[in-house]
């Protein structure tokens, strides 16, 4: 598959917005400012489809962007950033866990980690949904260029060896925005679940 179209459609603050259609949807979720809305335009080739924020925690919409004609990918609002209040930051949780609870049509999450850091808590609550609620997923380590080339395979070792204990875990890539590095990968999972065979 080759990411040929892509257009942004719709920004959603609740559930009752989705669209129903019945496409599939790939949606990428993280935390804040790990790199959500950068990959998601590095995989359409495209500068700026998807908002990159100078303000982090800003996207607080799901945003949808139509790949192909053919199927959805869903920025989440991004969460664990620690200036935005209690209840705003509780209500975000609601909305992306009954998301993910509800959306059969959601086909793949990719969970996005950031390559030089350990996952945070809430990264793994997050899995652990995705687990839980059996929605296949696979682990992008981002922002891989700011690694040292010579880390870099004991890094993804280990990160693979901390997802490998989730069932819905598909795959643990190494990801750039800016070399495109992993771009490939995602793209050929992704369309693993989202084309009927084509
Ligand atoms: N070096 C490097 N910087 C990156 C990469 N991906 C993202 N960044 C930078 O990280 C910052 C956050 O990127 P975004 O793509 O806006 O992150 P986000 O997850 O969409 O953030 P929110 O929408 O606030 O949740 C920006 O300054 C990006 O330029 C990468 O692969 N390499
Ligand atoms: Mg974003």
């Amino acid at each position: 598959m080759r990411i040929r179209s892509s257009e942004f459609v719709l920004g959603a603050v609740n559930l009752r917005q989705l669209p129903r259609n019945g496409m599939k949807e790939v949606a990428f979720l993280g935390r804040s400012n790990v790199g959500k809305s950068s990959l998601i335009n590095k995989l359409c080739s495209r500068k700026s489809l998807a908002r990159q924020s100078s303000d982090p925690g800003k996207t607080r919409e799901l945003n949808y962007y139509l790949i192909n004609k053919e199927f959805y990918f869903v920025d989440l609002p991004g969460y664990g950033y620690a200036r935005v209040p209690e209840q705003v930051r509780s209500s975000w949780g609601k909305l992306i866990e009954q998301y993910l609870k509800s959306r059969t049509q959601l086909s793949l999450v990719v969970q996005l980690v950031d390559a030089r850091h350990e996952p945070t808590e809430l990264d793994m609550l997050m899995v652990g949904w995705l687990d839980y609620y059996a929605i296949p997923f696979l682990v992008a380590l981002t922002k891989a260029d700011k690694l040292p080339v010579s880390k870099m395979p004991r890094y993804v070792d280990t990160a693979r060896e901390r997802f490998a204990g989730f069932e819905q875990c598909r795959d643990v890539v190494p990801f750039s925005a800016l070399t495109g590095k992993g771009k490939a990968d995602l793209v050929r999972i992704i369309a693993q679940h989202v084309t009927n065979g084509k």
